[in-house]
Order: C-alpha cells, then structure tokens, then sequence
C-alpha cells in the first residue's frame, strides 16, 4: 500500500491518493471525518483551527460504501483559502504584481524548513517552501490514517494514543485497565492526558508559553493491541516493521526522535531486566511475561502491544523573535510572525496514532494476500490460529 499527498497549507484543498487497499473495505466519510475532528482539538491550538472544519470528499476508489480495490482519492478543502486566492492562486500574476501581494518571505526562520528548501529548490520566495512544509499537510495523513484503521479494525487490532509530557511537566498516571477506557480518558481532555493533575499543569504552561510569546514540545505515546506476531521481517533491512513506524513517527513534522517500550532506559539495563520471557498457555498460545520491548522483537510484532513514543520539539514559528538573516539583503533580522500554536502535541499524538496505523495496514497488506477484505480477514485470523498452535 502506498499514498502520495498534494497541497498547499493556504491552497485550495489537500488530496491524498491511495493506492493497494484490499476491495470490500466498508468506508464513509464519517470513518475519516471523526479523525479528522480529533486532530483539530487541543489546548495551545491558534487561530487557523477556528478558520478550518475539516471534513473529507471521497473522490474514487468507493461506491456504494465499499471500496472498490481501485485507488482511493481524498480531498479535504481549506476554508482559509478564500482568504488567499491572490497569495496562493495557480494562474500567473501580472508582471506589476507587489511582494506584498504575493506576501513574499524571504526571512527564514530557525527551525523551520525555510533555508533549507529554498537552498533545495532555488526559491527566493519562501513561501514556496513553507506553504508545503507547513504541518497542515499532516490532515491527509490523518485521513489515509483513518482509512487504515478502519481496515486494522476489521482485523481486530485496535489502536490508541494519549499524551505523556508537555514543555516538562510529565503525566505521573500513565496506566489504563483497557484500551476502552484509554480513550474515554483521553478524547475528554483537552490536552490527551490521561493524569488529570498534570492536565492542568500542561494546560498552565501552554498558556505560560502563548504569554511569553513561545512554544513548547512534548512527549506521545502510541498503543496497538491485537497485532498478529510475526508481521514484518528480520531478513531484509527495509521490511523491518519497527524501522518503518520509526521513520513514520520522526517523519511528522517537528518529531525529533521515538522510542519502543522502555526505549532509551534500555541502555542504562542488563539485558536480563531488558529482555521479556517468553510463555505459552493454550488460551494465549506464545506471550511475554512482560513487554520491555515494546512489542518488537528481530524487526517483527511478537503480537504484544505495539508501544511507540515520539517526541515533539517546539513549534519553530514564535512570537518571539529569534535571530535569522534576510536572504535578499542578508542583512540580521529578529525573526517574528503573525499566528501560530503555541502547542500542536495534543493534536499531534493524533497525527502519530494514524500514521503508525498507516505502516500497520500497510504491512499486513504487503506480507498477506490481499485483493479481498474477506480473504484478508482469513489470512489474519489463520496466522493467529497458526500461531497459537505452532
Ligand atoms: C502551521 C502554521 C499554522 C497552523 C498549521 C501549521 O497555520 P497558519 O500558518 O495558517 O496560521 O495552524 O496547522 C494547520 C493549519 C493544521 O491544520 O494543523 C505550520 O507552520 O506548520
């Protein structure tokens, strides 16, 4: 399964295109629009989200609520658009036409993908990179997320996250008796936190930090449940399925770094306090005493709990100025801005959740046979069976 996404963050839509999702998959636009709704919310968002309602067309690849096994194409529309048609539009601009106009940026500014991509592409206008760059493409990765875990779901595998730090204040309560109740928890609090004392104290420093004119990173954490074992591969580099969640987790924008289960502590530990025993029982067939690694063992699912973390640097647009050069006169300038989050981790451990749903999907599609839902779902259910008895 792959997708391509297309659109500029003030264009007039984004559009993904998928392509490799088994026909018979049940899908309507409710499917996708939940996700959609849960990746706008969240404390520290700006004002763009009360501009934008996102809500998905499904434009092929579906008939009758089915897909068909023919390339699935999403539209999501920007109502901030109307607002840009001058700035953004795809005809030519008269030779007369201002930088203002064209609201031309030729600031970069750190920690963004500006310098970085006009060196690339040889843009002396900025906001040919930014308006690409810009973490409001992250909507139809969500979308092709949901579609994902509307099939993960018809496979039994069930998929939720929650946030565990934000600008240094960490959730004390980090346990949940279900996935269930994970969820309740979490979609209920304004910043996905499943520990209500350190909701408030993140929501504090969100606001400490819009105060100050700055912004803050966080940790997140995503939980798959119900993962056949043995997805992925220990033989080839590029199939193995922890490496793929890895470069999904770090490929949302301002994600710096992820981890499995106990993760980095993993260093600091014998390997006799790092490892999980492995028992049998014939209800459970083959599982872990404990699940350390998060899952994962030899680039496969042991068919524990998938547990992956991401973290979030700070959203680099502030309202703080930092020091950055103009590339026209390459003179110092104090780089400042006009709206941004202060605080996007809420939102997105959204974006993680569906993305790591993605790889998932993507994965069993790629390793069983998979034209047909039902043949799918066969396949998935033999492999546990096999596995149970093995
Ligand atoms: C973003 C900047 C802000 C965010 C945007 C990501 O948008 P704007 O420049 O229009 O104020 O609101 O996020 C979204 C639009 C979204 O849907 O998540 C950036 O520079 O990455």
């Amino acid at each position: 399964m792959r997708y391509l996404t297309a659109g500029e963050s003030h264009g007039p839509q984004l559009t993904t295109i998928i392509e490799g999702l088994p026909a018979g998959v049940p899908l309507t636009a409710e499917d996708i629009n939940g996700e959609l709704a849960r990746r706008q919310k969240g404390h520290g968002r700006g004002r763009r989200m009360q501009i934008e309602k996102d809500n998905v067309q499904l434009a092929g690849g579906i008939r009758h609520g089915y897909t068909l096994g023919s390339p699935v194409a999403l539209v999501v529309e920007n109502n901030d658009w109307k607002h840009w048609t001058k700035i953004m539009g795809q005809d030519p601009l008269d030779e007369e036409a201002t930088d203002e106009i064209k609201r031309k940026i030729t600031r970069a500014r750190p920690g963004h993908a500006d310098l970085n991509g006009a060196l690339k592409y040889g843009h002396r206008d900025m906001r040919n990179v930014l308006e690409r760059s810009s973490a409001r493409e992250t909507t139809v990765r969500v979308a092709a997320g949901a579609v994902a875990k509307k099939l993960l779901s018809l496979l039994g595998i069930e998929i939720a996250c929650h946030v565990l730090e934000i600008g240094g204040v960490r959730a004390e309560k980090t346990t949940y008796s279900s996935l269930t109740e994970l969820k309740e928890v979490t979609e209920a609090s304004p910043v996905r936190c499943l520990d209500p004392d350190a909701e408030k104290k993140m929501m504090t420093a969100i606001d400490e930090a819009k105060q100050n004119g700055d912004s803050i990173g966080g940790i997140v954490e995503v939980i798959v449940e119900g993962m056949p074992a043995g997805v992925g591969s220990y033989v080839h580099y590029d199939r193995k399925l922890d490496s793929k969640l890895a470069g999904a987790m770090v490929s949302i924008n301002a994600f710096k770094g992820v981890e499995f289960g106990i993760g980095f502590e993993a260093a600091r530990k014998p390997g006799s306090e790092v490892h999980d025993e492995i028992a049998w029982d014939p209800e459970q067939g083959y599982y872990r005493k404990s699940n350390r690694l998060g899952g994962f063992e030899g680039g496969m699912s042991t068919g524990m709990p998938i547990v992956v973390r991401g973290v979030m640097k700070p959203i680099p647009t502030l309202y703080k100025p930092l020091q950055s050069v103009d590339i026209e006169t390459k003179e110092p300038f104090a780089a400042s801005i006009e709206r941004s989050d202060s605080c996007a981790v809420p939102a997105a451990a959204v974006v993680a959740e569906n993305v790591i749903a993605w790889e998932l999907a993507s994965a069993i599609v790629d390793q069983f046979s998979a034209d047909r839902l039902d043949v799918l779902q066969k396949a998935i259910e033999d492999q546990r069976q096999f596995a149970k008895e093995f």
